[in-house]
């Protein structure tokens, strides 16, 4: 059977129409900066296959960016997310533990070296040899140290993984590190960061998506982060710029010094995002955000009660 006619209809099996994935992709296109008339362009790069082959690993976090990609609307966005890559190795994920998956990592590695995306979640404790994350019995910056340099390339989703996020918040005693801080000026395969605490998982779609339609990762900024998705700051595309009584810099919004797409791309389907839901920025996508942008709330200048009051209502647009 051919890669797209597998692939449409293990997607019919999971309700999921080719309307309801086109919608997905014209997203994504909106998301890397296209025109919405490349949603069917990505729609085909992701039908034509073969689909990417993704090993996950998880080191020190609080899984929110698994969750923020699993716990959304429907239709079914995790489904739509996971049939677009081959997702070889998800420990959250999988059914099966111990020695069998742990062999499952290490030969996936070895066998398709160089010809894999390697997805990491949370920071890598490197104080001490590594000695505070262990996983199997092997410390989180050995299995980095084996697994990342045998990538075609490294998603470091989410801020824990790009630059260290809650774990290496001062004082930082396990030494905890972004991938490519952890793993040091030795290591030669590229490192795509997607900060954010959590993610938007449709920025981590877009990054894969223009591997598969211009064969190159995107283009970063200076902190690593793809500029279609962190070019501009959260408050030069927030709604309530012109609103004073939605706008949250008197309670401490960090919008004006926070790179994201966050009020273009939205979360859960495209159905909110934080200052959308009355609360502030609290700048979770830059580095060292949590000794940078704390504290991450602030007392309004008339004492909590009038500007943003109505947005902390949750009142809707
Ligand atoms: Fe960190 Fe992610 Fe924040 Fe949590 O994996 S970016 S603490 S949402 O889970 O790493
Ligand atoms: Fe928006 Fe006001 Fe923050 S305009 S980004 S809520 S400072």
């Amino acid at each position: 059977m051919n890669h797209e006619k597998e692939w449409d209809e293990r997607r019919e099996q999971k309700g999921i129409t080719r309307r309801d994935f086109l919608k997905f992709c014209t997203v994504v296109a909106g998301a890397l900066g296209l025109d919405p008339a490349f949603g069917p362009k990505i729609f085909e790069a992701f039908a034509a296959g073969p689909r990417p082959r993704v090993l996950w690993l998880h080191f020190a976090e609080c899984t929110g960016c698994t969750e923020a990609v699993l716990r959304t609307s429907s239709p079914g966005f995790a489904d739509l997310i996971f049939d677009v890559i081959s997702l070889e190795y998800h420990e959250t994920l999988m059914a099966a533990a111990g020695d069998t998956v742990e062999k499952i990592l290490t030969t996936t590695a070895q066998t398709y070296s160089g010809q894999f995306f390697c997805v990491v979640e949370g920071a890598i404790p490197t104080a001490d040899g590594g000695v505070y994350g262990w996983i199997g019995g092997r410390t989180m910056l050995s299995i980095a140290q084996e697994i990342c340099p045998k990538a075609k390339a490294i998603i470091a989703l989410g801020n824990c993984a790009s630059y260290g996020g809650l774990p290496a918040a001062w004082p930082n005693p396990t030494g905890a590190a972004g991938v490519e801080a952890a793993l040091g000026t030795s290591l030669r395969v590229p490192v795509v960061n997607l900060p954010g605490c959590p993610p938007n998982p449709v920025n981590f779609v877009g990054t894969i998506a223009n591997y598969l339609l211009k064969g190159s990762l995107p283009s970063l900024d200076a902190d690593g982060r793809p500029v279609f998705a962190y070019g501009n700051t959260v408050h030069s595309q927030c709604p309530y710029r012109e609103n004073e009584s939605r706008c949250l810099e008197d309670f401490g919004c960090k919008g004006k010094i926070c790179h994201n797409n966050c009020p273009t791309i939205k979360f859960n389907d495209g159905t909110s995002f934080p200052m959308q839901a009355g609360h502030p920025c609290i700048g979770c996508s830059e580095p060292d955000f949590w000794d940078r942008m704390t504290p991450f709330y602030q007392e309004g200048s008339d004492g909590g009660e009038g500007s943003g009051s109505e947005s902390r209502s949750g009142s809707d647009d």
